[in-house]
């Protein structure tokens, strides 16, 4: 089903027309209304006439989650502050926070994108949707509900935490298309189990999952535990909050970009010289049609590439490869990138383990320490001991083929690691502290 089919299956050529009017328009607009972005095109030689092109977009310089910082709060809006209805804001682990805003405009096109999305995963108006993104200043919680009710779906709006009145409230109003985070949504699928209720009892039959990266594993991990279809919804403050890019329910592979709001490219992570599409590199996005916060060039930190192919649900919106991790995320153990996500994707795969870790990076001396905690299954703890090292022993071993470092490997008590409400807090990096 399509919520706006006109766009969703347009052509490429007149998708490529309306992308580069648009990209016009929007480059005009910073140029005009923006000092900030207008010294930094006249630092560079750039007109707003220069952009002749689509591909002139490589003219442009980039945008930075540094140059939002100097800009705090509001700097970088392009209406006056009478225009803008709603500010939400990342809270971000260091500094400031990103601070973003909407015009009654925006928030009108984000509720389409929104329902846009919710249409790709398989909900249509018929469905109870239960809303257990944040509420607040993070763009997860206003930003589902309202296009949940764009969508003309019920929305049942209670945000993050308190996880037992969850489920009740789940399982009596027969939600049937649950939105959170991967992580609280396993969180969820236990604390059914623990109140006694089979999650094949609720009427859920869809989620969206977004707001952090999770693995293919976890997705089967989360499929089977709810009994549901999990479908990757991906954004961020910066470009809009969620519904920049959403997996179809056909396919479940690939987000499918909402390329007629957001233009995205993909840049080498250290040159930052653009790739080919269809490489892996960072995800770079401009904003269309964005009035009070559009952003040119925005460096995401994502790890992406984009899928050209054509997609069997019919949408002609090139899809980006789910994100496995931004480059903040990225560990150097000993000289080796480790991304968590790959940690994850290990222990997901290992049988008699639960999808609860965390991950504790230490320095002694000059050398780098890696210890991973994970939770054993409630059948294989009260097992003999020579289990439990078999199984330590497993974890190791495939650690260091994947990954080529060595770790400790922790087995913990079901339950010791604390649940994630948003998004999941993984790893302790105490070289940082
Ligand atoms: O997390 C917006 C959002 C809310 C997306 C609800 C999906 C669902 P921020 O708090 O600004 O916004 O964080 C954005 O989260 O740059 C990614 O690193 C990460 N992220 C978001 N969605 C995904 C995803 C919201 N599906 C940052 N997979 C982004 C992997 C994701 N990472």
């Amino acid at each position: 089903m399509f919520f706006d089919k006109e766009y969703e299956c347009m052509p490429r050529e007149a998708l490529a027309a309306i992308q580069l009017k648009r990209l016009q328009d929007v480059v005009a607009r910073v140029y005009d209304n923006v000092p900030y972005y207008q010294a930094k095109m006249d630092d560079v030689g750039v007109k707003p006439a220069d952009i002749k092109e689509l591909a002139d977009i490589q003219k442009l310089p980039f945008t930075t989650k540094e140059d939002l910082r100097k800009n705090y709060p509001f700097g970088l809006f392009a209406v006056p502050m009478d225009e803008v209805v709603r500010i939400h804001a990342s809270s971000g682990t260091t500094g400031q926070p990103t601070v973003v805003g909407y015009t009654k405009a925006d928030i009108k096109m984000w509720a389409g994108l929104m329902a846009r999305s919710l249409c790709a995963a398989g909900a249509s108006p018929k469905d109870t949707i239960h809303n257990a993104y944040g509420y607040g200043l993070f763009t997860g919680g206003l930003g589902a509900h309202y296009g949940a009710e764009a969508l003309g779906a019920t929305v049942v709006p209670v945000s993050g935490g308190n996880t037992k009145r969850q489920v009740m409230v789940m399982r009596d109003f027969k939600s049937t298309v649950l939105l959170c985070t991967p992580s609280y949504a396993l969180n969820l699928a236990e604390t059914m189990v623990e109140q006694g209720i089979d999650p094949s009892e609720m009427a859920l039959r869809v989620g969206v999952f977004g707001a952090e990266p999770w693995s293919e594993n976890m997705r089967s991990e989360i499929q089977d535990k709810l009994g549901i279809k999990a479908i990757d919804i991906y954004g961020l403050s910066e470009i809009m909050g969620p519904g920049v890019s959403i997996e179809c329910v056909e396919e479940q592979r690939g987000l499918h970009v909402m390329e007629d709001h957001f233009l995205p490219e993909i840049v080498h992570p250290d040159s930052f010289e653009p790739l080919p599409l269809g490489e892996k590199g960072e995800l770079v996005f401009t904003t269309l049609t964005k009035q009070a916060f559009p952003v040119i060039r925005y460096r995401t930190k994502d790890f992406s590439r984009i899928i050209t192919d054509e997609c069997s649900c019919g949408r002609t919106f090139y899809r980006m490869e789910k994100v496995t991790g931004r480059s903040d995320d990225m560990m150097i153990i000993r000289g080796v990138n480790v991304f968590p996500s790959q940690i994850e994707h290990v222990l997901m795969s290992v049988e008699g383990v639960e999808p609860h870790y965390m991950i504790i990076v230490d320095r002694h001396g000059s050398l780098d320490t890696l210890e991973v905690q994970v939770e054993v299954s409630e059948s294989l703890f009260s097992d003999k001991i020579n289990t439990l090292e078999n199984l330590t022993k497993q974890i190791q071993v495939e650690i260091k083929d994947l990954l080529g470092v060595s770790c400790k490997v922790t087995l913990v008590e079901p339950k010791s690691i604390q649940r994630s409400e948003g998004k999941a807090q993984r790893v302790i990096d105490k070289r940082k502290i």
